[in-house]
């Protein structure tokens, strides 16, 4: 399918989505919660993994993110779009219910680099990989090297960014088109920006995983590495309390090491949708200004079966899948159109 279309397909319809609302989240398991609508089919194959006796949530994470890196005109993996040197570059991380974690950054030409993190997990006394070294440990496991050939769609992308090669995309907030200095949910055309897959599994044993897999920002700079493979930023499970995951400008998950802030207030007792609420908030209460040019959105999953999430603006949307139901919903967000907090 084309990026576009795949990308628009609830983006067109946001507001038909149902507003979560954390009275939903009855607690259930087993269950898995994605970032953006394109969840919905990472969750269906990390569900082939949960739903049979034993499956692992491990299993069915890496299984999800596998999903959507095969999908070469979609937002993740070697599909994706390009940074500023036309080289796709993908970060992807993975962690367990023992705290075992793996990551790549920066890697090129390799199509599953969830299974080169978990590999680095697994087979490696270290967390991250980066660059060529991790490039070489994946070839040496195994892994072929693709073409350097960008998608269609993302040859066309990099064509229009170089006519301005402005690193200036545009916030789209329910249709009033604002300029940002940096690529929060939708570009100038309306075609949305969002290239990160962020899922995390709660097993019937009740053992928590988490997964994501990315191309990064479009066009950032070559060697740019965002919170995706940043074990805390982009990802963070702990199987006594919770797990979550990131979406949106990785430098500001990072600077507040958002997905492990997420479980730490959920250990304090806070519920999913507030614990993402609160790390949005330490967000936009340092500086509103350049909040208001910027999407950061978290979803979270914490011991009981319970989730939510939230974001910075409006426009993020996570996908659920258990044996309860099987959607998207639209998160809740702290700004107002105008800037102001809701
Ligand atoms: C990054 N957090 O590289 C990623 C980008 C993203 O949807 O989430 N895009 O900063």
């Amino acid at each position: 399918m084309d990026r576009k279309k795949f990308l628009t397909l609830s983006s067109l319809g946001l507001s038909s989505l149902p507003l979560f609302s954390f009275a939903a989240s009855a607690g259930t398991k087993p269950i898995v919660i994605s970032t953006w609508e394109s969840g919905m089919g990472v969750n269906g194959a990390a569900w082939e993994v949960l739903s049979k006796p034993g499956g692992r949530a491990l299993d069915a994470v890496e299984a999800g993110a596998v999903h959507i890196e095969n999908e070469i005109s979609c937002c993740v993996g070697l599909g994706g779009y390009p940074d500023r040197d036309g080289i796709v570059t993908l970060d992807a991380c993975i962690m367990d219910e023992h705290a075992n974690c793996g990551a790549v950054a920066g890697i090129e030409q390799i199509k599953h680099p969830i299974s080169v993190a978990r590999k680095v997990m697994e087979k490696t006394p270290h967390v991250i990989l980066v660059g060529n070294g991790a490039q070489q440990f994946a070839i040496e496991n195994g892994f072929p090297k693709e073409p350097a050939e960008l998608s269609e769609d993302a040859k066309k992308a990099y064509a229009e960014w170089l006519k301005k090669s402005e690193y200036k995309p545009v916030i789209n907030i329910e249709n009033k088109k604002q300029n940002g200095p940096f690529a929060p949910n939708f570009f100038e055309d309306g075609s949305p920006n969002h290239d990160t897959m962020g899922l995390v599994a709660m097993d019937a044993n009740n053992n928590l995983s988490g997964a994501v897999t990315t191309s990064g920002m479009a066009f950032k700079l070559h060697g740019r590495v965002g919170d995706s493979p940043i074990i805390g930023a982009g990802l963070f499970v702990d199987n006594e309390v919770g797990a979550a995951t990131s979406s949106g400008l990785g430098e500001e998950v990072i600077r507040i090491c958002g997905t492990h802030l997420v479980v730490e207030f959920m250990r304090q007792g806070y519920s999913p949708e507030a614990a993402c609420k609160k790390a949005c908030e330490r967000i936009v209460n340092r500086d509103r200004a350049k909040a208001k040019t910027l999407q950061v959105g978290f979803v979270a999953l914490n011991k009981k079966g319970e989730y939510g999430a939230y974001s910075i603006q409006s426009g993020f949307v996570f996908s659920v899948k258990s044996g309860k139901e099987n959607r998207v919903y639209q998160s809740k967000f702290i700004l107002k159109n105008d800037g102001t907090v809701k």
